[in-house]
């Protein structure tokens, strides 16, 4: 079996940036729990989805154990996983409950930087309780270490708000796409109620009812509650501020607002009549809308209903039933492990969040150059330490003269492959490099551990800056001192009309 540990990378004493990167927290992401209740922060601290920071150190997995759906998504093919956490396409392997224990122990022994069990289909949990609850029972018992999580459409969600207290089920994810019937009777064609099928406005209607009691029953029990949205453009874009205003003040605790993916071959409604999906600029965009309501997530990676570990990582292969078959996992001795690989983490957060984060800038009434959009290559640890070609995603991050932050991530191909071009490609015409830099666009600079000589050649000629300079740094500063270094040579001049700070 394979083992993994991310390194526990030690901040750097000083950024050496001059732009105020004194911790790896530039800005964002460390400083977004501090200002927490302790209770809180214990609750999200190492849940990998809850918090940007501890993504780069935590990790997830989910059991699929949940068929059975009760009600219709517009963008879903009930071949596939619940799109309402997962990316439409892929099919998860099917658990029975007892299986679900064994992986769960054989995962958690082996990746003991796993720290959150979820289940979110691959129908929806709710709509399978006895199954879900029967896996969630069983886990607490045996894996009392493991954080409980669970993502639901809503539409069960008061009748199992008590058992999902009862059963320290802290995190829940609703997915709410709108408050407004007439917008919902465009994503949802039927729902499954009261034993019989209910369809248009009425099926909306009852299902925002179920989902907006739902958030307010969970809230009032000390539960976590995220909500997820799908932005579908034409549909609910404009509509999903509303939602945001109105799910925080009923106490949501975060917002991911995810992309709809419809593409004609995964058949569902929205992909064979043509709906589009966002662009990353629109959906930054409504992200950064929603951000002056609420806090938002913008490290959701849409994962499968059986992913296993970091999030953007997929390890299930590792972990299927005929390789766990006949293992024996001595979870006593594991949990030792396991605690010690936390207290490590813990400690090195705590630390970076005791430092204190100079803003540069602040005070200044000057604007002195414009921000620019980095996309770096990293397999965890908030350090950069992955070769360009064999990142499968690149995580994208803004700074500016004030600080750095996190704003998503571009998923592209392999390019390392051993072959640069598959039948397929040849046929579109296109390489996996085509496709990545299609990928990184807007993007003016790629921070990796090392890159070949032809990516090289080709990003830069696509106004894309490679820089291997600073392989093995915090992201964030490395990230900050390569736009120091881009201002001291000049090349952010802010056009007049923006140079006043507001
Ligand atoms: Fe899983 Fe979802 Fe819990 Fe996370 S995923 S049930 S809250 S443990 Fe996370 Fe994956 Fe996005 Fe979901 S990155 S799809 S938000
Ligand atoms: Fe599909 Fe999930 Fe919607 Fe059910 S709730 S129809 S499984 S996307």
């Amino acid at each position: 079996m394979k083992h993994s540990f991310f390194p526990i990378v030690p901040a750097k004493a000083e950024s050496g940036t001059g732009l105020g990167c004194a911790s790896s927290g530039c800005g964002s992401a460390p400083d977004a729990l501090s200002h927490l209740p302790d209770a809180i922060r214990r609750k999200v601290q190492d849940h990998p989805c809850y918090s940007e920071q501890a993504h780069h150190y935590f990790a997830r997995m989910h059991v699929a154990v949940a068929p059975a759906c009760n009600i219709q998504c517009n963008y879903c093919n009930r071949k596939f996983d619940c799109a309402n956490e997962s990316r439409p396409g892929v099919v998860s392997e099917l658990l029975e409950p007892d299986q679900a224990i064994r992986k769960t122990l054989a995962v958690a022994a082996a990746v003991p930087q796993m720290t959150v069990l979820g289940i979110a289909g691959p129908g929806d949990p709710l709509a399978n309780p006895e199954r879900t609850f029967a896996t969630f029972r069983d886990l607490a018992e045996r894996a009392p270490d493991i954080k409980l999580c669970v993502s639901t459409n809503g539409l069960r969600l008061p009748e199992f708000a008590d058992e999902i207290a009862r059963h320290s089920i802290d995190h829940v994810t609703i997915t709410i796409n709108c408050v407004d019937p007439e917008i919902g009777a465009k994503i949802y064609p039927w729902i499954y109620w009261d034993h019989r099928r209910i369809r248009g406005v009425e099926a909306a209607r009852i299902l925002i009812e179920q989902q907006q009691k739902g958030l307010e029953m969970l809230v009032a029990k000390g539960v976590l509650v995220k909500v997820n949205s799908v932005m579908i453009p034409g549909i609910n874009d404009a509509h999903l501020k509303k939602v945001s205003k109105l799910v925080k003040a009923k106490g949501a605790f975060l917002h991911n607002v995810m992309p709809l993916i419809a593409e004609a071959e995964h058949g569902t409604y929205y992909g064979v009549m043509g709906q589009r999906g966002p662009t990353t600029a629109e959906l930054q965009a409504l992200q950064d809308e929603c951000a002056g309501d609420m806090a938002m997530m913008r490290h959701c990676r849409q994962c499968r209903a059986d992913a296993v570990g970091m999030l953007g990582e997929d390890r299930g292969s590792e972990f299927s039933l005929d390789k766990i078959a006949g293992q024996e996992v001595d979870y006593e001795a594991a949990m030792v492990k396991r605690k010690a690989v936390h207290d490590e983490i813990t400690a090195k957060l705590e630390a970076q969040r005791q430092q204190p984060v100079e803003k540069v800038g602040a005070g200044e009434t000057v604007q002195r150059g414009r921000p620019v959009l980095m996309a770096v290559a990293t397999t965890g640890g908030s350090v950069i330490n992955q070769h360009f070609g064999h990142a499968r995603e690149f995580l994208v991050y803004e700074a500016n003269d004030m600080d750095v932050r996190f704003i998503g991530h571009r998923k592209t191909d392999l390019y390392c492959t051993g072959a640069a071009t598959c039948p397929e490609d040849e046929i579109r015409g296109e390489s996996v490099l085509d496709r990545t830099l299609t990928a990184l666009a807007g993007c003016e600079v790629v921070l990796c551990a090392k890159i070949g000589y032809e990516p090289w050649g080709r990003l830069e000629a696509a106004g894309i800056q490679p820089n291997g300079e600073h392989a093995m740094e915090p992201i964030e500063e490395a990230v900050a001192a390569v736009w120091r270094e881009m201002l001291d040579s000049g090349k952010l001049a802010a056009p007049p009309a923006t140079q006043k700070r507001a």
